[in-house]
């Protein structure tokens, strides 16, 4: 088992090397990006309050997201391990994340860091072409991150518990990367 964070940037291919690694360990890929774009399409009180700040590129309030992300660890297919994908983004929600673990007898085992230039991912993403992909929205997006989710990569080094790897290479080489690195994790 293993308990994994992924930080990045946007589009710096969190959520597809999450999902790679989920199916190769059976561990659950828990993205809080997926889980609110579900809740939009599903038109609950969660995406109809989450919608405007996906679609500007902002991150949703704190207090929308520490309850899903609470509930999710909290069920049976989580207590064998787990990948988040997207949370935490900001220290709050890292400081939130760490006295739940404590509370429910977990810990995190690595955070792994993917770094990829703002450029690169403008390019990715405007060829993804996702709802909230426009150019200026990406652009917003890449503010966000600087200013709020980039903190914590200095919060998880303090605590020892940060991998950085290059995800400017191919969506194969970044896989075997991370495989070295989760290796030594797994138990
Ligand atoms: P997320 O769903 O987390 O989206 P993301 O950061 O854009 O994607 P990711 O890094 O996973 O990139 P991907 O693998 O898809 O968040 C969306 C929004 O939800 C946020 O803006 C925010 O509003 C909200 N949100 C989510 N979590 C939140 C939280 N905790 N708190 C508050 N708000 C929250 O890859 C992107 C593209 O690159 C794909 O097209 C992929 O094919 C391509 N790609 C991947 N790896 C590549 C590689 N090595 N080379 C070339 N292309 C590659």
């Amino acid at each position: 088992m293993a308990r994994l964070i992924f930080l990045g940037p946007p589009g710096s291919g969190k959520g597809t090397q999450a999902s790679i690694l989920s199916q190769a360990y059976q561990f659950p890929h828990i993205s809080t990006g997926d889980m609110l774009r579900s809740a939009v399409s599903q038109e609950t009180e969660l995406g109809k309050q989450a919608k405007e700040y996906m679609e500007r590129g902002d991150l949703v309030p704190d207090e929308l997201i520490l309850g899903i992300v609470r509930d999710r660890l909290s069920e049976d297919d989580a207590q064998g391990g787990w990948i988040l994908d997207g949370f935490p983004r900001n220290v709050e929600q890292a400081v939130y994340l760490e006295s739940l673990l404590e509370e429910i007898g977990q810990s995190c085992d690595q955070v792994l860091n993917l770094k990829v230039a703002d450029n690169t991912i403008v390019q990715r993403l405007l060829s993804r072409g996702r709802q909230d992909d426009s150019e200026d929205v990406i652009r917003h997006r890449l503010q966000v991150y600087h200013h709020q989710t980039a903190p914590l990569i200095s919060f998880y080094s303090d605590r020892q518990k940060l991998t950085s790897i290059d995800g400017d290479m191919a969506v194969e080489h970044v896989s075997a990367s991370l495989a070295d690195v989760v290796h030594q994790f797994k138990r």
